[in-house]
């Protein structure tokens, strides 16, 4: 796998994208001086006005290369409520303090948020922001895709693959207590291994050890990819693998498993969330069907927000 081709591509991106914010925060500056509005107060829908102002007609995300990034794009473009809005685009790290401050604060923003993650649970008050247009779809599920040929060339790893389905709150059980005890994912992954070994030998049904082959997991920097990808490892290596997880872009993720580079992902959001990727490599891969069930993306506000759709915000004008 060729580690720096991702991060050069992922920078060109991230400056590419800079440019662009750059542009249309300049373009934006002088469009909000020409308000004073002695009605403000009255009516919701002014309220719903200042929320936009409030949060400077921007959207905190994460990374530009992420499908929730790309579908933001796209909601951008799609509703007349965000037209002139921007992305600030960051890392989860980044969106994760955006969010710590402002619930401090209790002043509003405007996240893009997913599911399964422990945002959830450490602000139990979040809310997803209606989609009327469907942008952001619906229920996600997170796929498994391997290079074609591995089920030759690794009979007994691909039936593993193949055969690991987990629920969201598994997943969920990981990210939560790492994210409480400072651990590392893939430390607790290793752990939720051994105490689960009932589930475990379910997708080791008919599989048989080997002896040290090698094998890699093509992953992504999310925490969700981080535990499904810590459990399989461990899993595998239960069976004599000698297992490499790379993390890497989206885009390059789904180019390593379509040129044979890597191995197997376990990190494919579908039905939307990466459907530009799978649609482009679709017949270069061997995609093994669902992991898991109940994936979400969207908008997502702290609920005293006096908001619930997309609609109901307001455009840059
Ligand atoms: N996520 C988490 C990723 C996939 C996993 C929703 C931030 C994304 O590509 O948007």
């Amino acid at each position: 796998m060729n580690k720096i081709k991702g991060k050069m591509i992922f920078l060109v991106f991230g400056l590419l994208t800079l440019l662009i914010v750059a542009g249309c925060g300049s373009e934006n500056e002088t469009s909000s001086d020409d308000g004073s509005d002695t009605s403000k107060n009255e009516s919701n829908a002014t309220e719903d006005m200042n929320y936009s102002e409030a949060v400077d007609y921007t959207i905190t995300g994460i990374e530009p290369g992420a499908g929730i990034s790309v579908s933001t794009e796209k909601a951008l473009e799609e509703y007349d409520s965000l037209k002139g809005w921007n992305v600030m685009f960051s890392s989860t790290a980044g969106l994760i303090s955006e969010l710590d401050t402002a619930i401090e604060n209790e002043e509003p923003i405007i996240i893009t948020g997913w599911n399964p993650h422990w945002m959830f649970a450490k602000y139990p008050d979040l809310k997803y922001l209606e989609d009327p247009k469907g942008v952001y779809g619906e229920t996600e599920k997170i796929k498994t895709l391997a290079r074609k040929g591995l089920k030759d060339d690794m009979p007994n790893a691909y039936k593993l693959l193949d055969q690991f389905h987990w629920e969201v709150e598994d997943m969920e059980s990981i990210m939560n207590e790492a994210q409480e005890s400072g651990e590392e994912i893939e430390t607790i992954a290793e752990k939720w291994v051994k105490e689960n070994q009932d589930k475990v030998d379910k997708w080791k049904e008919g599989v048989k050890e080997v002896d040290g082959k090698s094998i890699e997991l093509i992953s992504t920097p999310w925490d969700s990819e981080r535990a499904s990808s810590g459990v399989v490892k461990a899993v595998l290596e239960q069976l004599g693998y000698d297992v490499t997880v790379t993390p890497v872009d989206v885009a390059i993720m789904f180019e390593s498993i379509a040129n044979g580079d890597g191995d197997a992902t376990l990190a494919a959001w579908l039905p939307l969330t990466h459907n530009d990727f799978y649609e482009k490599y679709k017949d270069e891969i061997d995609d093994l069907g669902e992991n898991l069930n109940g994936a979400k993306i969207g908008l997502v506000v702290p609920a005293y927000m006096d908001i619930n759709s997309i609609e109901d915000l307001q455009p840059n004008e």
